[in-house]
């Protein structure tokens, strides 16, 4: 997808049914979600790069140079970029903790996977107004905990620490108010009922 020209990108399916992380992330705010708003960064990133060089580019090189871009392709690339990852990070029966690599990693870098969490959550629930928090790979294959405001992401040239981001959340009110309404931090706790870890060590292990 990353190394896709943005051209050719296709709207993928959602991995799993819109209430398939019930009671965590309801049915209605998944399909909303989904179809509206990813969907809409979808259409507007093609419309925005069709008839510039962009479109026979990749979302990696655009990203690297982002700031050479009109807002458009910053707003509506993110967008989509963060929310496949975000879908795919996720998944009905999962939570838990990581094993094998990701865990070694984490232990080493955080304390613990306790200690990890809580930072995390400091990262979603201190980023002000809509963006993103993050666990990344940086190019020395270290690991780190970064956030970005609307839809940036740590693949840009614009943001403070770049890397490979690995894990995301979504915290734009958009992600939880229906359910959450103005609570973040329940929305953000909730989260980790439905994280992924077998696919974020896939993506940590492919880097490493
Ligand atoms: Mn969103």
């Amino acid at each position: 997808m990353l190394h896709e020209k943005i051209n050719n990108l296709n709207f993928e399916k959602l991995p799993y049914a819109y209430d398939a992380l019930e009671p965590y992330i309801d049915a209605q705010t998944m399909e909303l979600h989904y179809s509206k708003h990813h969907n809409g960064y979808f259409n507007k990133l093609q419309n925005a790069a069709k008839g510039t060089e962009v479109e026979n580019m990749t979302l990696n090189d655009v990203f690297k140079n982002i700031s050479k871009y009109p807002k458009g392709i910053r707003n509506n690339g993110g967008g989509h970029f963060n929310h496949n990852l975000f879908w795919s990070v996720m998944g009905p029966d999962k939570g838990g903790q990581p094993s094998g690599k990701l865990m070694e990693a984490i232990n080493k870098h955080f304390g613990s996977f306790d200690e990890f969490k809580e930072k995390f959550e400091k990262a979603a629930l201190g980023r002000f107004g809509s963006g993103w928090a993050w666990l990344i790979v940086k190019d020395d294959k270290s690991i780190a905990i970064t956030d970005t405001p609307n839809q940036d992401n740590p693949l840009m040239d614009v943001v403070d620490e770049n890397g490979m981001p690995i894990l995301g959340i979504d915290v734009w009110e958009h992600a939880y108010y229906l359910k959450y309404q103005n609570r973040r931090p329940e929305y953000v706790s909730a989260f980790w009922n439905v994280v992924n870890w077998e696919e974020v060590s896939r993506r940590y292990e492919e880097l490493i």
